[in-house]
C-alpha cells in the first residue's frame, strides 16, 4: 500500500513534468485568424491565406483530392512543397486529371474506386497554383496551391480562415484566390496572442 502510494505520487509527479511537453508541442505557437471578402462573388470560400515565408523545413504530407458527383473535392487545396496528392475517382463514370499550369501534367483517365498520385515537388517560386481539370467533363475544375510552409488556411463560405500554431515572429501573409487578387499584409505574431488579418479581394 505504501509503495503503491509512493509510486502513484511518483507517477503523478512524472505526468506533471511530462504533461505540458506531451500535450502542447506547439504551445508557443499562436493563431492567425481573419476574414476574406471576395468582392462580387456569391461565396467567400476558397481563398488560401498563407505565410509567404517561414523559417524551418516542412515535411510533405499525403492528401486526397476526390472526384465525386462531378466535382473536385475539396475545390481548393493547399499543400507543402513535395507533398503527394492522391486523385481519387468516386464516381461511376471515368474521370481524367490534368493541369495546364507550371510543369503541366496529365495523369490519364481511370474508373471508380481507383486513384493516381502526383508529387508536387517542382515549385520554385511560391505559391504555385495548379488548375485541376478533367478532359471528360470540361465543367469540372479544382485548384491545388503549393506553398513553402505549413502555415496556411482556406477560407469558408463566410470568408473565415485559421492558421494554427504559428511561431512568434514577423511575417508577410499572402492570399491566393482562383479568380480574385489581394495585397499581401504584414503581421506580427506574439507568443500566446492571436493575430487578426482581413483581406478584401477584387479583380
Ligand atoms: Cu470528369
Amino acid at each position: 500500500m505504501k509503495s503503491n502510494l509512493a509510486s502513484a505520487a511518483c507517477l503523478t509527479g512524472l505526468v506533471m513534468i511530462m504533461g505540458p511537453l506531451l500535450v502542447h508541442p506547439g504551445a508557443a505557437g499562436s493563431l492567425i485568424t481573419g476574414t476574406v471578402k471576395a468582392s462580387g462573388l456569391s461565396t467567400n470560400a476558397g481563398a488560401v491565406v498563407y505565410l509567404q515565408q517561414a523559417p524551418g523545413t516542412f515535411p510533405p504530407s499525403t492528401e486526397t483530392m476526390d472526384q465525386k458527383k462531378m466535382q473536385f473535392i475539396p475545390h481548393v487545396m493547399a499543400v507543402v512543397a513535395g507533398s503527394t496528392v492522391k486523385f481519387l475517382n468516386s464516381d461511376p463514370t471515368p474521370h481524367n486529371v490534368f493541369s495546364p499550369d507550371n510543369e503541366k501534367y496529365n495523369l490519364g483517365t481511370w474508373p471508380q474506386g481507383q486513384s493516381k498520385d502526383y508529387v508536387f515537388s517542382k515549385c520554385t517560386k511560391f505559391p504555385c497554383a495548379y488548375t485541376q481539370l478533367c478532359r471528360v467533363h470540361p465543367e469540372m475544375e479544382g485548384f491545388i496551391v503549393v506553398l513553402q510552409n505549413r502555415y496556411f488556411g482556406v477560407s469558408d463560405r463566410e470568408g473565415k480562415f485559421e492558421i494554427k500554431d504559428v511561431p512568434p515572429g514577423s511575417y508577410t501573409v499572402g492570399v491566393w484566390h482562383p479568380k480574385l487578387k489581394g495585397q499581401p499584409k504584414p503581421v506580427v505574431v506574439e507568443a500566446g496572442k492571436s493575430a487578426v488579418v482581413d483581406f478584401t479581394l477584387a479583380r
